[in-house]
């Protein structure tokens, strides 16, 4: 073995299909041994992981950083999303690029990867959000496939989302060049007739953003889509799944051999539609919106069969101020809640209580999301030969979430006063401590840029 930098020892290694006590030792930034009773140099650094778990870095597949939207910009910027992730447990954050009006895209890849190198302190990777193809720019998805960010995200509402026609031939594209199409699926008519006419009810509280965009909205987008996919045999993403006809929808394309995943948040596994008749309620408006019990159950039952592979925040905070201008009217409510520093900690608390293993927690916060988008190479899992972007989690620990306790730049999180059951204690990037028990010891500008391959799905 080549001599060690760091040592992991005594503790209980969790992958997502086994779970075991080795040591598991670093150098250069990777792993490169993992066994019983595995020695120390004389300048390795021992980490004491008895009684705990070893358990690879999140992969969050699904973040708004500095994001121009709803009127503003989402609150955390590429080092205090990042550094928020670091002490959450996450060593990777998938950012998404809005793609410009008429910007080819190895042009969007630049102009944010500037932003994110300098400020990222874990490491990041990119999908990108079409806005438009035209005039050639179809064209130039390919090169950003070769750069190393082969996964596209179509969004079917908003001022940016695309038609149903680019829709289609942007997947018909994507199996010609090894690419990934991922959709944010609600009906956008039906939304934009549903908001008009509750505001012209007098209906302007939070509680109408979900009976704008009730259960069926997003689960006949997540039908048509999958529909589409299917058409063209063509893989399919869909983020945030938040509903029980879409979780169904996506469960029987997969039964009949279609490559359809998807994505569920935190969010919607924890909380219900009943957060929106609270008093905060606007601080919980995201879209699609938190559905009901139903639809709670459908995603857990999805995610225990596999039929939801990921597991993604889609964090996107904003100001308490601002969510406000949305008091009265519930369309100005900027979208979006803060959620990157809570995934891996509520998943892994969900494993601790018995509803999941932590086999599973790890499955869908890492190693299925390396494995999708593409960079299993380095990333999402503790195995000789990826990078040692490893948690140390102490099963025994209990905390109570508070904005107060993170460590990004927002005022407000949804999961204020949830109560876990263990936490992450320590978070190293490539070997790199990043996090240790409350305190934040990354550098600005360290995470760097994860090169993604080919999608084969
Ligand atoms: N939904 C949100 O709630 N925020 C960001 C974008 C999105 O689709
Ligand atoms: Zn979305
Ligand atoms: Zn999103």
């Amino acid at each position: 073995m080549m001599s060690a930098e760091l040592l992991f020892k005594n503790g209980k290694v969790v992958t997502a299909e086994s779970t075991y006590k080795a040591d598991v030792a670093v150098a250069g930034g990777k792993i490169v041994e993992i066994g019983a009773n595995l020695k120390a140099g004389a300048a390795t650094e021992v980490v004491d992981c008895r009684g705990k778990l070893v358990l690879p870095g999140a992969i969050d597949a699904h973040t708004h950083l500095a994001m121009p939207f709803g009127g503003t910009v989402s609150t955390d910027d590429y080092e205090a999303g990042t550094r928020s992730a670091a002490c959450g447990g996450t060593t990777t954050v998938f950012d998404f690029i809005l793609q410009d009006t008429g910007e080819p895209f190895p042009d969007a890849i630049r102009r944010r990867d500037k932003l994110a190198a300098e400020q990222a302190v874990v490491d990041y990777s990119f999908h990108l959000a079409v806005k438009d193809v035209s005039g050639g720019l179809l064209g130039t998805m390919e090169e950003a496939v070769e750069m190393g960010v082969p996964s596209f995200k179509v969004f079917m509402v908003y001022d940016f989302g695309v038609t149903d026609g680019v829709f289609y031939q942007v997947l018909e594209h994507s199996k010609k060049i090894g690419a990934l199409i991922a959709v944010h699926a609600e009906n956008n008519e039906m939304v934009n007739f549903l908001s008009a006419k509750h505001l012209a009810e007098g209906n302007t509280s939070a509680w109408y953003h979900y009976m704008s965009r009730p259960e069926f909205v997003e689960g006949e987008a997540d039908i048509r889509a999958i529909q589409w996919a299917k058409s063209l045999n063509a893989p399919l993403y869909i983020v945030h799944l938040a509903n029980e006809q879409g979780a169904l929808a996506v469960t029987a394309a997969r039964d009949e051999g279609y490559p359809i995943f998807a994505e569920t948040c935190p969010h919607y596994l924890h909380f219900t539609s009943d957060v929106y008749k609270r008093k905060d309620g606007i601080n919980f408006v995201c879209s699609p919106p938190i559905k009901g019990k139903a639809s709670q159950n459908a995603l857990w039952e999805a995610l225990k069969r596999g039929d939801i592979q990921t597991v993604a925040t889609d964090h996107c905070p904003f100001l308490k101020s601002e969510k406000k201008w949305g008091a009265k009217d519930f369309t100005k409510i900027p979208n979006g809640c803060a959620g990157i520093e809570n995934m891996y900690p509520y998943m892994l608390s969900e494993a601790n209580r018995g509803r999941i293993s932590f086999n599973k927690a790890v499955e869908v916060c890492s190693t299925n999301v390396a494995r999708i988008f593409g960079c299993d190479h380095v990333k999402g899992a503790v195995e000789i030969g990826r990078d040692a972007d490893i948690v140390v989690y102490d099963p025994k620990k209990r905390f109570t979430i508070t904005n107060k306790a993170m460590h990004g730049d927002t005022d407000h999180v949804i999961f204020e006063g949830a109560e876990l059951k263990g936490y992450p204690v320590a978070t190293y990037s490539r070997g790199n401590l990043v996090y240790r028990d409350g305190k934040f010891l990354g550098s600005k500008g360290a995470g760097k840029f994860v090169k993604c391959r080919r999608i084969k799905l």
